[in-house]
């Protein structure tokens, strides 16, 4: 575990779990491009990317851990923990412990906000092609998605019960291209990434909100009327590599393509649930 001293810089004091992650590693740069006060964590070592940024190295369900990310910290975005769909000791641990634990540690350092992320396998058995607004049902395709509605709701706890604001952002496929058919609706490009993680953290008062974490897709799946007050607009469009996916002709499972979730709705699914969610009984 190693802690390296902050030095001035304008902007917000932000801490960034999993600054080493596919999301992470974008993030830690534009966000210190931004003006940010930076400090990052990951379970792996990381050395600054400038002098400004400290790190820290550790697990984040350890408290002591925790105090290094959070103390005098004003904003933590919390990007750390599995990504993918794992056997459920591994997400408790990752995913349900490590949260409550960065929650509790909030707290305790009166952290302002915590910027969550969430996903959009929360609502991944939703089926594709159906339009969801902010208020859609939880339709978790899978311990990973239900681990992140179970974020959501901790969001929402924690705000109701200790005033920590909590923005919760739906992401989809946060790649720096869209290569599949699925992507067309619900990619989100790297520059709407940052600009939504700039939001999360920069917009005054917001309260407790959910946004969904895509981009301005021709054919995104997702509505995010009632976010305003976020001021999230983003600018890439999946549609601008469509005719390159659609030539490449990619085999599609046909059942990963029924439900938004993709192949984390497909995994497991077993044939009688198959024809029970079908999109026409969505
Ligand atoms: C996610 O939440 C995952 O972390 C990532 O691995 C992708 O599967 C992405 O969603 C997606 O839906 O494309």
């Amino acid at each position: 575990m190693t802690l390296q001293s902050d030095t001035a810089a304008p902007g917000l004091r932000v801490a960034l779990t999993g600054a080493a992650g596919a999301i992470g590693v974008v993030l830690r740069p534009g966000l210190i491009a931004a003006g940010h006060h930076l400090r990052s964590h990951d379970l792996r070592p990381l050395t600054p990317l400038q002098p400004g940024e400290a790190v820290v190295q550790g697990d984040l369900r350890d408290p002591s851990v925790v105090d290094q990310v959070l103390a005098g910290i004003d904003v933590a975005v919390h990007m750390a923990g599995t990504s993918v769909e794992r056997p459920l000791d591994e997400i408790i641990e990752n995913n349900l412990r490590a949260l409550a634990a960065l929650y509790e540690g909030a707290c305790r350092h009166g952290v302002r906000r915590v910027v969550f992320a969430s996903s959009n396998h929360a609502f991944g058995m939703h089926p594709a092609g159906k339009t969801l607004g902010l208020e859609a049902p939880y339709r978790p395709d899978g311990l990973y998605g239900l681990s992140k509605s179970w974020g959501e709701s901790m969001s929402r706890l924690y705000w109701d019960k200790h005033g920590i604001e909590g923005v919760s952002l739906r992401i989809g496929s946060a790649l720096p291209e869209p290569v599949e058919v699925r992507h067309l609706s619900t990619w989100l490009g790297h520059r709407d990434l940052l600009a939504l993680v700039r939001r999360g953290i920069e917009a005054p008062e917001v309260g407790c909100l959910a946004v969904w974490g895509v981009s301005n897709n021709a054919r995104r799946w997702w509505d995010n009327a009632g976010s305003e007050r976020l001021g999230y607009r983003p600018v890439q469009d999946a549609e601008d590599y469509a005719a390159a996916i659609e030539a490449a002709r990619t085999p599609v499972d046909p059942v990963a393509a029924r439900y938004q979730g993709g192949s984390f709705a497909s995994h497991g699914l077993q044939p009688r649930t198959a024809r029970e969610t079908e999109p026409t009984h969505g």
